[in-house]
């Protein structure tokens, strides 16, 4: 797709900032088409006859980053996929860029963002939560093990990504610790204008 033909948010923040919840209530109350980064890798990982399945789960479970042609090639994929059978273009991208050298390449193959959401949180409120998901979530990486090194990734190699969109004047950021409606509400509030 060319240039201008669709539309992108990214979606940042630590691991359990609840990322993945405020996506659901955009996509229910604005449209978008949410893409999550790490949802395509584990169905990738799952999908039978995949090369890159062993690949994932190592990356998965030590919270590092897969390599950037995997997760961008799966976006993509998912993109053009939304854009011929659903006829959307307003994508909210959850969970990706995490590292500066995802951001320079898919904004130079795929399509620019508008902007950067980002929600931020505590560890403690993070890890809380996390552990709360592990007992029934069944993702390898909600362990303690798994993330403590997922905050160390966030905090290396995530961060300056946003720091990154900061000085450009791209990051929208929330305070991701009150409720999940609480969130949601200033989510909308700090959109409004630029979701019309
Ligand atoms: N919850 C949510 N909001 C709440 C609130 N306000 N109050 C109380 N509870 C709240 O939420 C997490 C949990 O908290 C849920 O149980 C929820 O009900 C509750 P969720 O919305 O799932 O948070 P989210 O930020 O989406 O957390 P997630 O665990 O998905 O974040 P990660 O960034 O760690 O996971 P992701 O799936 O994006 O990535 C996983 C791994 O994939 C990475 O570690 C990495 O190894 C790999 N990856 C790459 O290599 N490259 C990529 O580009 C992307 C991922
Ligand atoms: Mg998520």
């Amino acid at each position: 797709f060319g240039p201008g033909e669709v539309s992108v948010i990214f979606v940042l923040g630590g691991p359990g900032a609840g990322k993945g919840t405020q996506c659901q209530n955009l996509v229910r109350d604005y449209g978008f088409v949410h893409l999550s980064a790490g949802d395509l890798l584990r169905a990738e990982q799952n999908r039978e006859g995949s090369e890159f399945g062993e690949l994932i789960k190592t990356y998965i479970r030590e919270g590092k980053i897969v390599p950037m042609e995997v997760t961008v090639a799966l976006l993509e994929n998912a993109m053009r996929d939304a854009i011929s059978t659903q006829r959307k273009t307003k994508f909210l991208i959850d969970g990706f860029p995490r590292q500066m050298d995802q951001a320079i390449k898919f904004e130079e193959e795929v399509a620019e963002s508008r902007f950067t959401l980002f929600f931020e949180c505590s560890e403690d409120t993070m890890l809380q939560r996390l552990l709360k998901r592990g007992e029934t979530s069944g993702r390898i990486d909600d362990n303690i093990e798994s993330i403590k090194k997922r905050f160390h990734t966030f905090e290396v190699t995530s961060m300056p990504v946003v720091d990154y969109y900061e000085k450009k004047d791209k990051v929208v950021r929330i305070d991701a610790s009150s409720t999940q409606e609480g969130v949601y509400s200033q989510v909308k509030k700090q959109l409004t204008d630029k979701l019309k």
